[in-house]
């Protein structure tokens, strides 16, 4: 059997990477991991994804996909017949799945850079409330549920968890408790955290703000 060539081009802190290595991780594949300076990038990354130059880049056999949701889409089907699978096989679940995911992708990140790369205290309060609203919208969903997967983790709860490494940073930021507000997602969070997969691709929320607070580019 030919060896398949599996490469994640990712930088260590990106959440979007983190969602690549978790859905690698529990489908069980081996990949290599290669890291990425996103402040000195390689001409290497403008040939794998010279549109955006951003990772995480999935590389399989010699092609190269782009952008962390499609590509948790594409290793969920180029590897249909590992379990498990991420997206549900129903269409209405399926379009309920993906709708979260973008609604995570569109707004979460945005909102919470303000809380502490906002110019001001305005900004900085417009954002911690925009980051709790989301999170409770995301609690209300969750509902009853173990994951937003069901049983097991999905397509959503591997779009948000990796975010779960940013709730400290964005705590002491802005003088919060997402616990306090958002008990049951913090459960949910605590419960993707037993999972190997997750435990296992989350950057240490310490180090995070550690690198948070160290510079102040627009980059994170
Ligand atoms: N929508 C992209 C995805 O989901 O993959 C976002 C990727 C992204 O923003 N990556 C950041 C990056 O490469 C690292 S967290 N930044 C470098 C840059 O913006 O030039």
């Amino acid at each position: 059997m030919v060896k398949e060539e599996v490469v994640l081009v990712n930088f260590w802190s990106s959440p979007f990477g983190s969602r690549v290595k978790i859905a690698l991780e529990e489908k069980g594949i081996h990949y290599e991991y290669k890291e990425e300076d996103i402040f000195n990038k390689t001409s290497f990354l403008s040939t794998i994804n010279p549109i955006h130059n951003k990772v995480p880049v999935l590389i399989h056999n010699q092609r190269f996909i782009c952008e962390s949701l499609n590509i948790v889409e594409y290793i969920d089907e180029a590897w249909t017949d590992r379990s498990p699978q991420f997206l549900p096989s129903d269409p209405l679940h399926r379009s309920q799945a993906r709708f979260w995911a973008d609604f995570i992708d569109k707004q979460l990140y945005e909102a919470s850079k303000k809380i502490y790369r906002g110019k001001g205290e305005e900004e900085q309060v417009n954002g911690k409330k925009e980051v709790l609203r989301i999170l409770k919208l995301m609690e209300g969903e969750l509902g009853e549920k173990a994951f937003f997967g069901g049983d097991n983790l999905g397509f959503v709860d591997i779009t948000l968890i990796p975010f779960y490494s940013r709730f400290y940073t964005w705590e002491t930021f802005g003088k919060f408790s997402i616990e306090e507000e958002c008990p049951n997602l913090v459960a949910w969070a605590k419960r993707c955290m037993q999972k190997q997969s997750v435990a296992n691709s989350l950057p240490d929320p310490l180090k995070i703000y550690d690198y948070i607070v160290s510079f102040d580019k627009y980059y994170d």
